[in-house]
This record gives structure tokens, C-alpha cells and sequence, in this order.
């Protein structure tokens, strides 16, 4: 069976981080181990929020407790986010370490969350240059936004061209697949938006109508939804198309219900059950 290591926020209230993330991997059949960064009563899109940032020292400590159960020989792959400070991201990085040293075929999945484009950079200064400098030089798979592909690399991905020149510059810091989502090229067709893979020597596009809303959370699911499928069938191109058929449609209900928060439970079936309704293209 799968098996997946969470190092992200969770919060009580609606669905970011873990909370967006765990329940989709397991409807996958994914055994989920997650391992808190936050607790927070909702995500700090609203402006206000309560609750405990761990502690790295706690959460380092709940790592270590896992390994004193033997348990990283299982872990298929360490799955982080959102990294509040620089000393999770120390954290994480120890994880993935004690993982591999355990279990060498285990890869470390990281979404490098630092902004987008619409907002900029979001995250303390800081966390650039930690992803930059450490992070994204240890992950096998990343899942940038364009911009944040962009800030990763110090380039400006704007066509399709630039981008694929982008992720180059991006795998040659180590990680070898990129996902890189909300992908906006000058000459799209309108109202849409695209998601791109880059696998080695392959890549592959598919593009889906841009929904006019913004939901916290959704990049979080994308980046699990990607990791989950590319470790069940070792296809990019596959699982590129499962993940954007499941994050449209996730998407889609969240806006038809006219709530803030993912209406992840209400999607399970477009989650366990992928329509494929967009065409993945080979580029
Ligand atoms: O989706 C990333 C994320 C992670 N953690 C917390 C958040 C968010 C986004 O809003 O608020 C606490």
C-alpha cells in the first residue's frame, strides 16, 4: 500500500494544508501519516485565526517518535507545504533524510508554496531562500505555481517556451518531475488555464476552463492528487490528467455552493474517480 508522510498545517475549521490534503490521498487508498506544522482554527485567508504554530522542536519531536516505531521503512514519499519558518523547513528536511536513509526508492515531494501571481510573495523572506538554497536541491518532485517557478529559478516563465526553459532551470537543482499548475501563456485561449508536466525528457499539457474563483487550499490538494498518482502508476502524463479532471471538478462544486472552503467530502467520487475530461497533450 502507499504510503504517504504529511508534514503541513492543519486547521479546524475548512481545508488547507493537511486538512485539504489527507482525506483525498486516502480516498485513493493512500495510508496518510500526517504531522502538523500548525494547528489553527481556519486558514489565514480570512485574516484572522487562532491557535498554536508548533513549535520545530515539537514537531521534530513527533518525527522522531514515528521513527522509534520503525516506521519510515514503509514511507513511499515525504509530502510537504507551507512552510511557516525556516526551522520547519529544517525539519522536513530531517524527515526526508531519515526516510531515505531507510527507505532509498522514497521520494520527497515538495510544493514550494511562496506566493502567486496574482498576490506576489506571501511568506517571510526568508523561506525563498531556504526552498531555493535546500529544500528544492533534496525533493524529487516539485509543484510550483508559474510564478513561483519563476521566483525559484530567478527567470520569468510567461509562454509556453520560457516555462519549459523554467523547469530546465528548476530540475538542474535537483528535483527530477515538475508540476507545474496555474500556468498562464499570453496566447491561451480565453478563460482558461493550464497545468504542465515535465517528467525527463517529456512533458505534457492540459488545459482547463479558469474558474473565476480562488479557493485557499486547492494548491495543496493539487500537489497531493499528483504525488499520490504518480506514485500508483509511475506515469506523469496520467497522472497529470487525474489531477486536473479532480481539482476541476473539486473546484467547481466549491463554487456552485457558493462557500469559501473546498467541498472536498462532496467530490469524493470525482477524487476516487477521475472524469478525464480534459485532454493531456504531449509538448
Ligand atoms: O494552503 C496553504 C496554507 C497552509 N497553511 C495555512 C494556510 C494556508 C492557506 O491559506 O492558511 C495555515
Amino acid at each position: 500500500m502507499t504510503t504517504i508522510l504529511s508534514i503541513q498545517s492543519s486547521v479546524a475549521y475548512g481545508h488547507v494544508g493537511n486538512s485539504a490534503a489527507v482525506f483525498p490521498m486516502q480516498r485513493l487508498g493512500v495510508e496518510v501519516w500526517p504531522v502538523h506544522t500548525v494547528h489553527f482554527s481556519n486558514h489565514t485567508g480570512y485574516g484572522a485565526w487562532r491557535g498554536p504554530l508548533l513549535a520545530a522542536e515539537d514537531v521534530r519531536e513527533v518525527i522522531t517518535g514515528m521513527g522509534e516505531r520503525d516506521a519510515f521503512g514503509e514511507v513511499d514519499a515525504v509530502l510537504s507545504g507551507y512552510q511557516g519558518g525556516t526551522q520547519i523547513g529544517d525539519v522536513i528536511l530531517g524527515a526526508v533524510q531519515q526516510v531515505k536513509a531507510t527507505n532509498p526508492d522514497a521520494i520527497y515531494a515538495c510544493d514550494p508554496v511562496m506566493g502567486n501571481a496574482k498576490s506576489g510573495c506571501f511568506v517571510h523572506p526568508d523561506i525563498p531562500v531556504l526552498l531555493r538554497e535546500r529544500v528544492v536541491p533534496k525533493a524529487d518532485l516539485i509543484t510550483p505555481n508559474q510564478f513561483e517557478l519563476g521566483f525559484l529559478t530567478d527567470t520569468e516563465p510567461g509562454d509556453l517556451e520560457s516555462t519549459l526553459a523554467s523547469v530546465d532551470a528548476a530540475a538542474a537543482m535537483g528535483p527530477s518531475t515538475v508540476l507545474v499548475t496555474s500556468v498562464l501563456q499570453p496566447d491561451r485561449p480565453a478563460d482558461t488555464i493550464e497545468m504542465l508536466a515535465v517528467h525527463g525528457d517529456g512533458a505534457w499539457i492540459v488545459r482547463t476552463e479558469h474558474l473565476p474563483i480562488k479557493v485557499n487550499g486547492s494548491g495543496d490538494v493539487t500537489a497531493a492528487l499528483f504525488t499520490t498518482h504518480l506514485l500508483q502508476t509511475g506515469d506523469p502524463a496520467l497522472a497529470l490528467g487525474r489531477t486536473a479532471s479532480s481539482v476541476w471538478d473539486l473546484v467547481k462544486r466549491t463554487l456552485d455552493s457558493g462557500r469559501r472552503e473546498l467541498q472536498l467530502v462532496q467530490s469524493q467520487e470525482q477524487i476516487a474517480h477521475p472524469r478525464m475530461q480534459f485532454e493531456v497533450e504531449k509538448v
